[in-house]
């Protein structure tokens, strides 16, 4: 309907960038790899099993003091982006762990508190709206470490409290990043599976309005409502839009009619299900350049997008293997349009 899903529709193919603190252990911590204790590379906060280093969850929440990326060159990321041929970018504001990228007035847990302090966001979206690339937002509702956030619907007087203060977190966060990058075309939530969110629809309808209202041509994906991971919820005005992701399989599948014509992204990982860094991937069952082509030009004839994931390790630095795969799409997508 409006120009913004137009331009949509044409992007083809995209780039996702899973990157934060997660970077920096990259799945293993101490020698010890995370590989069996944690269910990927960027929830490896929730290691466990008797593999975990003890309190690891402490040491991971201070892992913020060490995040200091001397190599991160926001520029050179979307000079390879623009060479691979990528219409636009999908990056990490805030994953599961709650740290922020950006310098969040509603949370000290951010950018600035690290020896970087830097604003990346700002970077990212600077950098990549200059090479033309437009930029959306991956934004988590879910926050491992905020008291506040809570896995069931609240029950009690005070659990009601403290989930309306999560809900107006959420809402000041969101309404910051429109303010602070309005060059973005939209966002990409995640980490909306849990009770306590589901039951907050009326507040995520409420809210996608006024995001809206304040940037208009907005595109918000469907993940900000769906009531079990993998099923999505659609807006009758067509502008929501439907996500398949999957880190495991080599093809997609060749049904898509649970999207219900609607418009969509697929978005991959070059290892399986791993979409932060991982120091190590040997031995894995990692996709090739021809198995994402393929997966591109399935995903593109089927009206959808294909957006390719790369996780930076914890100095800005892209897996070496993303950069040769990132060659080999662009070389592609040079000669093939
Ligand atoms: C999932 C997340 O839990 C993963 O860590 C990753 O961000 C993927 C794109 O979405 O729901």
């Amino acid at each position: 309907t409006d120009s913004a899903m137009v331009n949509f529709r044409n992007y083809g193919l995209g780039q996702f960038i899973h990157w934060g603190l997660y970077a920096i252990p990259g799945n293993e911590w101490e020698g010890v790899s995370a590989r069996k204790g944690a269910a990927a590379s960027e929830w490896i906060r929730s290691w466990s099993g008797p593999t975990a280093p003890e309190n690891w969850k402490e040491t991971y929440d201070k892992l913020y003091q060490q995040f200091n990326p001397k190599a991160f060159d926001a520029k050179a990321w979307a000079r390879q982006a623009k060479e691979m041929g990528a219409k636009y970018l999908i990056f990490t504001t805030k994953h599961h762990d709650g740290f922020a990228l950006w310098p969040s007035r509603y949370s000290d847990y951010n950018i600035s508190a690290s020896p970087y302090k830097k604003d990346i966001v700002k970077e990212v979206v600077d950098a990549y709206t200059a090479e033309g690339i437009d930029v959306f937002l991956y934004f988590s509702v879910l926050e491992w470490n905020n008291p506040d956030y809570m896995l069931k619907a609240p029950q009690t007087e005070a659990e009601k409290k403290r989930f309306q203060r999560f809900l107006n977190y959420t809402k000041n966060q969101l309404l910051e990043l429109l303010q602070n990058y309005p060059q973005i075309k939209g966002f990409w939530f995640d980490g909306t599976w849990d009770q306590s969110w589901i039951q907050a629809y009326p507040f995520t309808y409420a809210l996608e309005k006024e995001l809206r209202d304040k940037h208009p041509g907005l595109i918000i994906g469907s993940r900000f409502r769906n009531d079990e991971h993998g099923k999505r919820h659609f807006d009758s005005n067509g502008n929501l839009l439907g996500d398949y992701e999957q880190g495991w399989e080599r093809k997609l599948p060749g049904d898509y009619s649970w999207l219900n014509g609607n418009d969509w992204d697929a978005v991959m990982t070059i290892p399986p299900n791993g979409w932060g860094y991982m120091k190590d991937w040997s031995g894995l069952y990692t996709k090739t350049t021809d198995d994402l082509l393929e997966m591109l030009l399935q995903a593109v004839s089927m009206n959808g997008n294909f957006v390719l994931n790369f996780g930076p390790d914890g100095q800005g630095n892209m897996h070496p293997e993303e950069d040769t795969i990132a060659s080999e799409l662009g070389q592609w997508m040079q000669k093939n349009g």
